[in-house]
């Protein structure tokens, strides 16, 4: 059984997540997505349009999604790795080369990002309206 991981806000849910995590999901058998919380965004000075249970809730409706978890920090990825045995660590390659540190953990692989969406778009959109 070949498990994926990977991480993200998923914010506004749109085709680009979900090319992400259909593609993630062909190269295993089980799907994690650490998904980043309302805390650990404003870290990060994002404010998300909907908050961690509303994310958390959209993406429970997706099947490519087998368990998702808190992301409360940068540091915990190599941990995640360790306590859910993780195969392969996927990110999209916006974040091409971020993650190397940890290919003596897994394998990680970095997907084309889908382009001509995002959820910034997407949240300027809903506020000019
Ligand atoms: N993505 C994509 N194409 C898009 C938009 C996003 O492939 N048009 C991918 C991103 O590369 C990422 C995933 O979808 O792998 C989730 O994107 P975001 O929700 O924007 O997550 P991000 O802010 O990149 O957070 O520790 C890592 C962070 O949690 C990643």
């Amino acid at each position: 059984m070949k498990k994926v991981l990977t991480y993200g806000t998923y914010d506004l849910l749109h085709y680009g997540h979900m090319e992400l995590l259909r593609r993630a999901k062909e190269l295993g058998d089980t799907l994690y997505v650490g998904l980043s919380t309302d805390e650990f965004n404003s870290s990060k000075n994002k404010v998300s349009y909907f908050n961690f249970e509303q994310r958390k809730q959209m993406l429970k409706g997706v099947k490519y999604v087998d368990f998702i978890f808190e992301e409360n920090d940068w540091e915990q990825k190599a941990r995640d790795i360790e306590q859910y045995d993780i195969d392969i660590l996927v990110m999209g390659s916006d974040w091409e080369g971020k993650f190397d540190y940890l290919s003596g953990l897994c394998e990680v692989i970095y997907l084309p990002r889908t382009e001509g969406v995002s959820s910034t778009k997407i949240k300027e959109i809903l506020q000019a309206d």
